[in-house]
């Protein structure tokens, strides 16, 4: 059974510093603004977090600081986009409610983790 199975603290599946940029809210286009955000992926959800500097892989704990925001991966689409922006190794994520965002990392092999990583979870959620 998933630590998560009895209902408590749902597992941190992988937690980084990415370049994102939201751009479409409800389907509804944005104008990009990159920054530099703390990304975790917990349970089903990936996490924004402001302030990357004080945080770490090892040292983030679910709860022990506020999120900017927060997507839920169930029913989201995942899609490299580097026809979508100049920068390279750039991929979007689309929600069910129709929020989009670019993931950003100038390291190629950093950012396929996660996209395979954010993807085994949305294929997990589909099983459901
Ligand atoms: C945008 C800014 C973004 C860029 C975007 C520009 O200009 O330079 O970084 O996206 O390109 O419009 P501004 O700061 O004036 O809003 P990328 O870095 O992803 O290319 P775009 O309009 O072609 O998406």
């Amino acid at each position: 059974s998933s630590p998560d199975s009895d209902g408590g603290t749902p597992e941190l599946e992988k937690a980084g510093l990415l370049n994102k940029t939201k751009i479409a809210e409800g389907g509804r286009k944005l104008r990009k603004n990159w920054s530099p955000s703390w990304v975790v992926l917990v349970g089903n959800s990936l996490v924004f977090f402001k302030d990357p500097k004080s945080q770490t892989p090892s040292s983030w704990k679910p709860g022990n600081s506020r999120p900017e925001s927060s997507v839920d991966l169930r029913g989201a689409k995942l899609h490299w986009a580097d026809d979508l922006s100049s920068k390279k190794n750039v991929f979007k994520l689309r929600t069910v409610t129709g929020n989009e965002f670019l993931l950003q990392s100038e390291t190629g092999a950093l950012i396929k983790e996660w996209y395979s990583t954010i993807q085994n979870v949305i294929d997990r959620l589909d099983r459901e």
